[in-house]
C-alpha cells in the first residue's frame, strides 16, 4: 500500500506531467499557426511525451494502492512573442519540473519506500536530458539571434530531430 505522503508527491507530480503536456501543446499550436512548421511538430511530440510521463505515474499510483487523481487544469499561455520566448519558457517549467520531482526522491528516502524510490530514477535520468535538450536550444538560438536565415535553418533542423527521433 502506498504511503499517502508519497501519494500526495506522486499525484502532484501526475499535475506537473500534465501541466507541462498541456503547456507544450499550446505552444505547438502557436509555433503551427506562425509557420514554424518544424519546431511545432517538435513541440507536439514533446506535448505527448509529457502525457506519457503522466500516464506511467499514474499507472504507478494505480496499481500500488494507491488512486491517481487526473487534475484540472487552467489554460496555459497562448501566444508568445518568438522562438526565444517559448525555449525560455520551456526550460523554466523543465527545471520547476526537476525541483519537484527531487522532492519526490527526497520524501521517498525519508518515508524509506524504496519501490517508488527506484521507479522515479527513469524521471530524474528523464529530466537530466530534458534540461540539457534545452539548454541546446537556447545556445542556438542565441548564436542565430534574429538573422532569418539562420531561424529558418533552425525550425527546419528542429522539425528533423522530431522526425529521426
Ligand atoms: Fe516530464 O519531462 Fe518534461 O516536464
Amino acid at each position: 500500500m502506498l504511503d499517502t505522503h508519497i501519494e500526495g508527491a506522486l499525484n502532484a507530480q501526475i499535475e506537473m506531467e500534465a501541466l507541462s503536456s498541456h503547456f507544450y501543446l499550446a505552444m505547438a499550436s502557436w509555433a503551427e499557426t506562425t509557420g514554424l512548421n518544424g519546431t511545432s511538430a517538435f513541440l507536439y511530440k514533446h506535448s505527448d511525451e509529457e502525457r506519457e510521463h503522466m500516464l506511467k505515474l499514474i499507472r504507478f499510483v494505480n496499481e500500488r494502492g494507491g488512486t491517481a487523481k487526473i487534475p484540472a487544469l487552467d489554460a496555459p499561455q497562448a501566444s508568445f512573442s518568438g522562438l526565444q520566448d517559448i525555449f525560455t519558457t520551456l526550460l523554466d517549467h523543465e527545471t520547476k519540473v526537476t525541483a519537484s520531482i527531487n522532492e519526490v526522491v527526497d520524501l521517498c528516502l525519508s518515508r524509506k519506500d524504496y519501490t517508488t524510490h527506484n521507479f522515479m530514477q527513469w524521471y530524474v535520468a528523464e529530466q537530466i536530458e530534458e534540461e540539457a535538450l534545452a539548454r541546446t536550444i537556447m545556445d542556438k538560438l542565441a548564436m542565430i539571434g534574429s538573422d532569418s536565415a539562420g531561424l529558418y535553418l533552425f525550425d527546419r533542423d528542429l522539425g528533423q530531430l522530431e522526425t529521426e527521433a
